[in-house]
Parts: structure tokens; sequence; C-alpha cells
């Protein structure tokens, strides 16, 4: 049997997704058959839809790589419609609060631990399990990671830690850029970022929870790494096909 996600980011090796925000699903499949383990789509920033992403799910599955989604702030409803669809792993922006994570967690894992309400048939298709084997593996297969973005977040990051339902965490360095400097400076690569990126982890990791975390450079992601971090986004849909075509007419740019 296949090694669940879940298993891959508890076992401590990093795990690095591709990030998707254009909606197409054929582009996720290609991110898989590139050989990116996981590909997160957006439906916060991004252009998705659920239909759509519920395309992108499987493209994803049929890519061979793991399936995760980020939710719009405050969708839990969402996020028990992407589990059924077979996403593996929910981010959830902007959660500041104990009572927030407890909410967010409890919408993806079914009772006692939550109140995911059931209808999984498209997710045990595409992890080839039977409604009953998902059943059973759901509740320690599916990974809940509560963005932690904000002065708010930091100051409740314990409380946060402690919610039991929670897998983990996944920090966005540019609102949290934004949050620490009041609004003046977005600086996701900055030093005062990183500090409270790498303090984030360590309370994370002693917490006993999986950490995450959105990059924008190979050179941040190896920070990460280091810091702690294990779930580590790198490479944006957008961004590749913005370069690529750059680079393409730049070659035949004298016509
Ligand atoms: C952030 O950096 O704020 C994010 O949410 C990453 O997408
Ligand atoms: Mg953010």
């Amino acid at each position: 049997e296949a090694t669940s996600l879940a298993e891959k980011l508890r076992s401590g090796n990093p795990v690095i997704t591709a990030w998707s925000v254009l909606a197409a699903p054929m582009l996720t499949e290609m991110f898989a058959r590139a050989g990116y383990p996981a590909v997160t789509l957006d439906l916060q920033h991004g252009m998705y839809d659920f239909g759509v992403a519920c395309d992108a799910l499987a493209a994803i599955a049929l890519g061979g790589a793991h399936r995760i989604a980020r939710i719009p702030v405050g969708d839990n409803a969402l996020a028990g419609r992407l589990v059924d669809m077979g996403a593996e792993c929910v981010i959830a922006p902007m959660i500041n609060s104990h009572a927030e994570a407890v909410d967010f967690a409890r919408s993806i894992k079914y009772p006692p631990v939550g109140d995911r309400s059931w209808s999984p048939y498209r997710a045990a298709a595409l992890s080839g399990q039977s409604s009953d084997e998902y059943l059973q593996t759901a509740n320690s297969n599916i990974v809940s990671l509560a963005m932690i973005e904000t002065l708010e977040a930091i100051d409740a990051l314990d409380d946060i830690l402690s919610v039991e339902e929670l897998d983990g965490i996944f920090v966005g360095p540019s609102d949290l850029s934004l949050s620490l400097s009041k609004g003046a400076a977005l600086d996701p690569n900055g030093d005062e970022t990183a500090d409270a990126c790498a303090e984030i982890a360590r309370k994370a990791r002693d917490a006993g929870k999986i950490a995450g975390i959105f990059c924008l450079s190979a050179e941040k992601v190896e920070e990460a790494v280091d810091q702690g971090f294990r779930l580590i986004s790198h490479g944006i849909d957008r961004t590749f096909v913005g370069e690529g075509a750059s680079a393409a007419l730049d070659e035949v740019r004298k016509y």
C-alpha cells in the first residue's frame, strides 16, 4: 500500500508541493508527472471554483502526486467538500484563535474526533479504497493545517498548537510580514519574518505538530528545511507560464 502524505510528513522528510492558481487541471497533472510529490490547489487566491478543483484533484491523482487544497478564509464547508473529492490535506488561511483551529480541524475529521459529514466516495475511489477502508484510515490520513500568518495568530500560537484535532500549521510569510509591520512593508523574505518563521517551526515541533510554509525561492526552501518545516511550496503555475512565455519570446524578440 502506498505511503500516505500524512505518514510522509510525520516521518520528518520534507515534501515539496507545487502551487496551482490557474484552475487548469492539466497543468496540475503536468506538475505531478514532472515529479512533484504534491500539488496544492489555491481556492483562496487562485481562480479555482469547486467543479474545476474536483477535476484537478483527479488529474493530480492521475499524475501520481499527493493532493492538497487551500480553502478561502473561514470556509470549513468547502474543506469538507474538498476532502470528499479527494484532497488529502487542507490548508486553512488566517487561523487566529484556538476556536477557529478547532472548528476547521473538526470539519475534516469523522467522529469521534470531529464532525465531518459522510460521503467520501470520490475520495475513496481516488485512493483505491473501499468506503469502509477509507473510513478506517481517513482521520489519520487527512492532514489539517492551520495557517499562521498574523500577529494575532503568533500571540495565540500555543493555544492553536494545543488543539488535539489539528495536525499542524502552515506559515504564510507575505501576510505575516504585513501583519508584523502593521501594513508598512510586504517583506516575506526579510530577517524579521524569517525569525518569526523559525520560532513558529520550533514551537510546532515541540508540540508534535507538522509545520509547513509557503516559499518564494529555492534559498527559502533550504532555509525552511533547516528551520524544521516539512511541507514546503516551491513553484507556481502562473509564474512558470509567465516566465516561460517571456523567455520564449525573448529568443525571437528581434522580430
Ligand atoms: C502568505 O504568504 O501570506 C500566503 O498565504 C502564501 O500564499
Ligand atoms: Mg496569506
